[in-house]
């Protein structure tokens, strides 16, 4: 008789831990919905974005402006990287005129300037990016460079 209550205690016992065996596992996908939500307000985020368009104008307000020097029958710099939509101009420092005008190759005749006297400046805005060679018209052998980047 005792051994028969023996295994009746064991065997129940056995179907009460299957019973909380097969229990946890129902529970357990229950937890990740209610984790869940908590990541998914967005406050954490919404400060994140105004930092994005705060650092945007300060980059395009750097290079938006460029000047060249033209010095001793030369462009200074000779090769001036800018990024798109950025205005060059073109400083005389020659007591001899010059003029400055946009290389065949890069296809940009709207960059053609008057003859430059000592102290006058020419500007152009570079919209599109590529490589764009300029020289002097007066003075062939006078050559600069402008790259335009996005
Ligand atoms: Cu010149």
């Amino acid at each position: 008789m005792n051994r028969k209550l023996f295994y009746i205690t064991i065997i129940s016992l056995m179907f009460i831990g299957a019973g909380c065996a097969q229990k946890q596992p129902a529970a357990e996908p229950y937890v990740p919905p209610t984790s869940a939500p908590t990541p998914a307000p967005t406050t954490p985020e919404q400060p994140v974005t105004p930092q994005i368009p705060s650092e945007q104008p300060a980059a395009q307000q750097a290079p938006s402006e460029q000047t060249v020097t033209i010095a001793n029958f030369a462009f200074t710099p000779a090769s001036l990287t800018v990024t798109a939509g950025t205005t060059v101009t073109w400083v005389n420092n020659d007591s001899v005129p010059h003029k400055i005008v946009a290389d065949d190759s890069s296809n940009l005749p709207g960059l053609s300037s008057e003859n430059l006297s000592q102290g006058d400046s020419y500007s152009f805005t570079f919209s599109t990016p590529g490589t764009f060679n300029y020289y002097c018209q007066i003075h062939p052998s006078m050559k600069g460079t402008v790259v335009v980047s996005q």
